[in-house]
């Protein structure tokens, strides 16, 4: 598996789920469906206090935008629906779907509770790229019912501006060659970091576009946008080299084998599985620590992922306690697999174990 460099450009994707909070709410209530909703503060009647966190794509026709007061909201649109949140549902749903995007991922990083950047050079090309990315989308709207947009890119700046320009339910992939063309028509605002303040310096400049802020002097921009005027730039001329870097403390850790395509049998991929298990049951015991939830993850020829996940009674890091809950989960996604091309593993919940103690298991692995 590479990550690009020498080898061709990178394959990044930023996945942003739409109009999140209230997508999830709509989900639960599907009478509210093509409805103005909005999530966040009571509006009283419109002397309510607080702000919307978010609302549909119907509420923004009104005008209701995310952190607007929530008496401005209920003047642009008396007739919406306003609910309060239920942040612990969002959490759990947030959780679900990034535990989806990490399958396809050879690297992952979760950056706010709806979005994600993932590297996918492995995929191959850019055309394989936009097939993932409706397999991606497919596979979450089967199983959490809700819709996201996704951008496509050699680099993680361009995918945001990408997904964001795809917006609701869009996918947009924008392969090297063709960088260029898709950044320099935007507007300036576009780019992610230059906020209504700088736009309208910049608009008073006369530079209103992507193109514009290429062909400008860099001094003239560093008095607008500071120190992130060379990076702006660097945008501009097509320079996204940001890596997607997986989150620095480990929340979990993994294994994966690749398989060569043709067949590999269930059973080869079944001690696969288990072996990779076992390192990580090392991997837990030399850095003292103990897994709740294990992950059985398949990938088939055509890329579709299939991951299957249990939660231990108790925290452990025995290999046979371990491997048997590995066999259970792989049984079922071996049974209906036809070419598997990539096995893993993945331990998560990960709590520290007792200072003072060390399991017998410990010392025969
Ligand atoms: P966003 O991804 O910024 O917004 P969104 O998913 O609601 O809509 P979009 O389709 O434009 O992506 O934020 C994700 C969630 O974070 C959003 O549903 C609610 C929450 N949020 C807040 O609570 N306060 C805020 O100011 C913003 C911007 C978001
Ligand atoms: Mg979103």
């Amino acid at each position: 598996m590479h990550h690009g460099g020498e080898k061709g450009p990178r394959i990044i994707f930023h996945v942003d789920m739409d109009s999140f909070y209230a997508s999830v709410e709509v989900r639960h209530h599907p009478d509210l469906a093509g409805k103005p909703v909005v999530i966040g503060a009571d509006p009283h009647g419109g002397s309510g206090r607080g702000v919307v966190l978010t609302c549909s794509y119907e509420a923004r026709r009104y005008g209701i935008r995310s952190a607007m007061p929530i008496s401005r909201a209920y003047m642009l649109c008396p007739d919406a629906i306003f609910l309060p949140p239920r942040h612990s549902l969002y959490q759990e749903t947030s959780a679900r779907v990034m535990g989806i995007l990490e399958g396809y991922a050879d690297r992952f990083c979760q950056v706010s509770i709806d979005e994600a950047y993932l590297d996918i050079t492995s995929c191959g090309d850019f055309e394989a790229a936009g097939r993932v990315g409706k397999m991606i989308k497919e596979e979450i709207r089967r199983e959490e019912g809700l819709t996201c947009s996704i951008g496509v890119a050699p680099g993680k700046t361009i995918a945001k501006i990408a997904s964001d320009a795809g917006k609701p339910d869009g996918l947009v992939v924008v392969p090297p060659e063709r960088v260029e063309d898709f950044l320099s028509p935007l507007p300036v605002e576009s780019i992610p970091g230059i906020g209504p303040k700088s736009a309208r310096a910049l608009h008073a400049m006369g530079i209103r576009t992507v193109r514009a802020l290429r062909e400008a002097d860099v001094q003239a921009l560093r008095e607008i946008l500071g120190r992130s005027a060379v990076t702006v730039r660097d945008l501009a001329a097509g320079i996204d080299d940001d890596e997607v870097r997986p989150a620095g403390h480990a929340k979990s850790i993994s294994r994966e084998q690749t398989f060569p395509p043709g067949s590999t049998g269930p059973r080869e991929v079944l001690d696969t599985l288990l072996s990779l298990s076992d390192e990580l049951c090392r991997e837990l015991a030399r850095e003292n620590t103990l897994a709740r939830t294990v992950t059985v993850k398949i990938r088939l020829g055509d890329f579709s992922t299939r991951t299957r996940s249990q939660t231990l009674p108790r925290p452990a890091r025995e290999p046979a306690k371990i491997g048997k809950a590995v066999v259970e989960l792989a049984l079922p996604l071996l049974q209906e697999a036809a070419e598997i091309r990539l096995a893993g593993v993945r331990f998560s919940a990960l709590s520290p174990g007792d200072p003072r103690q060390k399991t017998l298991e410990d010392f025969s692995t």
